[in-house]
């Protein structure tokens, strides 16, 4: 019931979504699952001190792919994006701390694993722009859309994080 609450308040107030508030939509990709990597990917956040909010392992149907990539529906690898997003079951997940969209994107790295730098997960753990391992939203308004397209309100949990006060000043 708070947690709808919330939810309600930052879709009025936008910037009651910001802060310690801030959350991200991350998605462990097809290839992250079958290579056996969720476990490296969440410990990576986790450890970072970000809170998880919710997770899933989702089967995802081309509709949901299509309206989550809609901005690149006419780029020429639209529709192998579509295919190998949809080749297996992805982790899908919210994580909410201070400046968690820009710092996921920093700990994710560069979209072509080339340019990602050692350390980042595509750095570490990829080769191909086709199979990048993970998706995590690029501003906190892709993170609203992404959040409410691949979660129910429900999902999204409320808890007290008892590591709250060693994490922020
Ligand atoms: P990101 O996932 O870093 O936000 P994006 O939103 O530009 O990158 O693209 C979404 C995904 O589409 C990306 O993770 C992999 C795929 N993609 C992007 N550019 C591509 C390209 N030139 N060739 C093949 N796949 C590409
Ligand atoms: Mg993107």
């Amino acid at each position: 019931m708070i947690c709808l609450l919330l939810a309600l308040f930052a879709h009025l107030f936008p910037a009651a979504g910001s802060g310690v508030q801030e959350r991200t939509f991350l998605a462990v990709k097809p290839d992250g699952v079958q290579r056996r990597l969720v476990g490296e990917v969440v410990r990576r956040f986790e450890t970072k001190g970000f809170k998880l909010v919710a997770l899933k392992l989702v089967q995802a149907s081309e509709e949901l792919l299509r309206e989550h990539y809609a901005e690149l529906r006419e780029r020429p690898f639209f529709s192998r994006l579509i295919k190998y997003m949809g080749s297996g079951p992805v982790v899908a997940m919210v994580w909410q701390g201070l400046d968690v969209v820009r710092v996921s994107r920093a700990l994710i790295g560069a979209t072509d694993p080339a340019d990602a730098l050692p350390g980042t997960i595509r750095g570490d753990f990829c080769i191909e722009v086709g199979k990048n391992v993970i998706h995590g939203s690029d501003s906190v308004e892709s993170a609203r859309r992404e959040i409410a397209l691949w979660f129910r309100p429900e999902e999204l949990l409320c808890w007290e994080d008892g590591a709250e006060h060693w994490l922020y000043e």
